[in-house]
C-alpha cells in the first residue's frame, strides 16, 4: 500500500535539491528519509555481501545485517552458495547470530525446528501428524558470485546485475580471488549517514590534507586523462602499454552511474598499499607474473568498493545502522597458500588502509556533525575532483525517483 506521507517527504527532499551541489540535511539526518533509503535502496539493489573465499567448504556459513533484516549466506552440500532470509519458519527467531561458522544443518536455538542446507525444513517436535514440514523451508534470499564476490539481493525481483558481472569480471579474474583467504578484518562504526561515508571514498579532493599512508602508493587522479596530475600520467602510458602486453584490461569502463571499473598504477617505486610501498605478500594472486599492476579500483552503488593488487585484495562493505551510523567492514585477502610470518605480515598489509579507515571515518563524523548544523547550507562539489560524487548522486536520486514512481512501502 503506498504510504503518501513518506513519499510525500521524499519527494519535497527531492524538490529542495539542486545540481551539483551537496544534500540537504534531511537526506543526511531524517529518520523518514533514512527509511525511503531502506526501502528504495537496501531491501531493493544488490548489496555485496563479502568475498566468497570466506565460505570455501559445504557448510560454510557468513551472516549479516541489512537494516533489520538478518541474512545468512552458506555453501550447500553440492558446493552452492545459497543466502536465507536468517529467521525461523516457526516464530521467526534468528537462527544464528554468529558472524561466521560451520554447520551440518542450521537448528534454531528457541525450539529446535532444524533445516538442511537446502533451506528445507527436517525436523520438529509435537508438530502433529497433519503438519506439512514442505510448506516452510527458509524464506531464499537471491545470492551471486562475481569472481569471488558475494552479492545478495533482497527484492523479490531483482535488477540486472549481468551488466556489472560483464564488465567488471575480465578485470577482476587475473586476480582469481575465489583462490585467496582472508589474513585480516577490520568492523567500524562510523556516526555518519552512509550516503556521507560513500561521498567521502568518491572523491580523493580530501586524500592530500588526510592520507599519508595511502598517498605512499595511491595515485590522487581518478581517470588516466586527469590533465591535473603530469607525473602521474606518464607513469599511466607506460604502464598501459605493459599492461596491454600482459593482456590485463585497464581502460575505465562504462558503468553509468551504478558502477565504475579501472586499473590505474601505484606511485613511481610502490608496489603495494603498504606503507614501505613494498609487496604485501611474496605470492602472487591467480597466474598472475608480474608484481607492479597497480590496483583494479572496482566500485558499486550502493555499498562496496575494492582494490585488486597482484598479491592482495582489499574489499569495503558498507551497511547502514540508522541516519547517522553506519558499518564499514574491510577485509583483506592474499593467496591461498601464503603463509603468515612467511609470505606476509597482517600488520604490514594491513596498516595503511586501517589508518586511511580511521581517518575517513573521522572525516565521514565531523562532516555529519556540520550537517546538523542550522548554519549547513549545500554546498559546491568540484567537478574536476568530485565527478564520482555527482555520479554517485545522480545514481541515488533515481532510485528514490523510481521508488516514489512506484513505491512497494510497508513503512507504517
Ligand atoms: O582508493 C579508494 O578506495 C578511493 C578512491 C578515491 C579516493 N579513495 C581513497
Ligand atoms: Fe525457531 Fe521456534 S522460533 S523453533
Ligand atoms: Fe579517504
Amino acid at each position: 500500500m503506498t504510504n503518501l506521507p513518506a513519499v510525500n517527504k521524499v519527494r519535497s527532499a527531492l524538490d529542495a535539491c539542486q545540481d551539483g551541489y551537496s544534500l540537504p540535511s534531511a537526506f543526511y539526518n531524517d529518520e523518514a528519509l533514512f527509511q525511503a533509503d531502506i526501502e528504495a535502496i537496501f531491501y531493493n539493489d544488490w548489496l555485496f555481501a563479502g568475498p566468497e573465499c570466506e565460505i570455501p567448504n559445504p557448510g560454510d556459513y557468513i551472516t549479516l545485517t541489512v537494516h533489520e533484516a538478518p541474512i545468512i549466506v552458506l555453501r550447500d552440500n553440492e558446493g552452492e552458495i545459497r543466502a536465507f532470509h536468517n529467521s525461523c519458519r516457526h516464530r521467526g527467531s534468528r537462527l544464528c547470530d554468529k558472524a561466521r561458522g560451520h554447520t551440518g544443518r542450521l537448528v534454531c536455538p528457541y525450539h529446535q525446528w532444524t533445516y538442511e542446507l537446502s533451506g528445507n525444513l527436517v525436523s520438529t517436535r509435537y508438530m502433529g501428524e497433519s503438519f506439512d514440514a514442505s510448506k516452510f523451508p527458509l524464506k531464499p534470499v537471491h545470492v551471486t558470485s562475481i569472481e569471488g564476490l558475494l552479492y545478495i539481493c533482497l527484492a523479490d525481483a531483482p535488477p540486472d546485475i549481468e551488466r556489472f558481472r560483464a564488465a567488471i569480471s575480465p578485470y577482476i579474474a587475473p586476480h582469481d580471488p575465489r583462490r585467496t583467504k582472508i589474513v585480516h578484518e577490520s568492523v567500524i562504526v562510523e556516526e555518519a549517514n552512509w550516503k556521507l561515508v560513500i561521498e567521502n571514498n568518491r572523491e580523493c579532493y580530501h586524500c592530500a590534507g588526510n592520507h599519508p599512508e595511502l598517498l605512499v602508493s595511491l595515485v590522487e587522479m581518478a581517470l588516466p586523462e586527469d590533465a591535473r596530475f603530469g607525473d602521474e600520467f606518464r607513469i599511466m602510458e607506460q604502464k598501459a602499454r605493459e599492461w596491454d602486453a600482459l593482456g590485463l584490461p585497464h581502460r575505465p569502463v562504462d558503468g553509468g552511474n551504478e558502477f565504475r571499473c579501472i586499473r590505474l598504477p601505484f606511485r613511481e617505486g610502490a608496489y603495494s598499499m603498504t606503507l614501505d610501498g613494498k609487496p604485501a605478500s611474496k605470492k602472487l594472486l591467480g597466474e598472475l607474473t608480474e608484481a607492479d599492476l597497480g590496483s583494479v579500483r572496482a566500485f558499486r552503488a550502493p555499498n562496496n568498493w575494492h582494490h585488486f593488487l597482484s598479491e592482495m585484495t582489499i574489499h569495503f562493505r558498507v551497511l547502514p545502522l540508522g541516519p547517522n551510523r553506519t558499518e564499514v567492514r574491510t577485509t583483506w585477502c592474499v593467496h591461498e597458500d601464503a603463509v603468515e610470518g612467511w609470505d606476509c605480515e597482517v600488520e604490514h598489509l594491513s596498516h595503511v588502509w586501517v589508518e586511511t579507515n580511521d581517518q575517513d571515518k573521522r572525516l565521514a563524523e565531523e562532516n555529519q556533525i556540520g550537517t546538523r548544523s542550522p548554519g549547513y547550507q549545500p554546498g559546491p562539489y568540484s567537478e574536476v575532483s568530485e565527478f564520482m560524487i555527482l555520479n554517485f548522486l545522480d545514481w541515488y536520486r533515481g532510485k528514490l525517483e523510481a521508488w516514489i514512481g512506484a513505491p512497494a512501502s510497508t513503512l507504517a
